[in-house]
């Protein structure tokens, strides 16, 4: 039998159904790729849910930090725009986590236009050179707003030691590759790529909540698209 979903995977994706962050029909991704679902994250827009998430990214840091002792992290950054509260909302539930350890994680998010008076810079938050930084977005498909985040990170003088988004889609990318694009981004930035959910995680958890048809759709769908890692 399959094992049921931890307790935070679980309670995040029974967030997303109720509040439509995770809807069923036929969506065109930005690759062209039509599929049978979509996750909006910017659904997460109120203070229970928008909690619900951060909470549900503090607890995916927490586990791998527990399993992969030395690893740490000194400054969240989320790009712009869509990374900002996701950055300063998971910061917050990191000193709620563990405060002791995390208390002073630091948040940073870029200007999409550097401004040229006042503080002046592209930054706004933490500094981050010389830190070791770690990515948090939403949704990774191609990777492409990933990539850029990487090179801003490079730019401010950052050390990134990790990446970790709200939902793996697990698809492949690349004609005649089986690799997705975290696993590309792992192999192209050599830190770890963390998701709260990815798409086997939704199909195990939609299985027993009266959706059998759009968990046969997703079966259909990972058996066309899916990656193998
Ligand atoms: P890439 O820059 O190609 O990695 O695409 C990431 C973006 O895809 C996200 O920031 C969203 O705008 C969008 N997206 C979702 O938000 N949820 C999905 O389930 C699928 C996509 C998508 O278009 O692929």
């Amino acid at each position: 039998a399959q094992q049921p979903l931890p307790s935070h995977k679980a309670a995040l994706l029974a967030t997303a159904i109720d509040n439509n962050v995770l809807t069923f029909g036929t969506f065109t991704l930005k690759s062209g790729r039509t599929s049978p679902y979509f996750f909006n994250a910017g659904l997460f827009n109120t203070a229970k849910t928008i909690r619900a998430l951060a909470t549900a990214y503090a607890h995916t840091l927490l586990d791998h930090a527990n399993t992969n002792p030395g690893w740490e992290f000194d400054v969240l950054f989320g790009p712009a725009y869509k990374g900002i509260p996701l950055a300063v909302a998971t910061a917050g539930q990191l000193g709620e986590v563990d405060e002791e350890r995390w208390g002073d994680v630091g948040y940073a998010f870029n200007r999409k236009e550097a401004k040229d008076h006042g503080e002046g810079g592209t930054i706004v938050g933490a500094a981050l050179s010389g830190k070791k930084v770690v990515i948090i977005d939403d949704v990774m498909t191609a990777g492409t707003a990933m990539t850029e985040a990487v090179d801003t990170v490079k730019a401010q003088g950052g050390q990134l030691v990790g990446i970790i988004v709200a939902l793996d889609r697990q698809e492949t990318m690349k004609e005649g590759s089986k690799m997705s694009s975290l696993g590309m981004m792992r192999e192209k930035t050599g830190v770890p790529v963390l998701s709260v959910l990815n798409l086997a995680d939704m199909i195990v958890g939609l299985k027993g909540r009266g959706t059998e048809s759009d968990v046969k759709r997703l079966e259909q769908y990972r058996a066309q698209y899916g990656a193998s890692n």
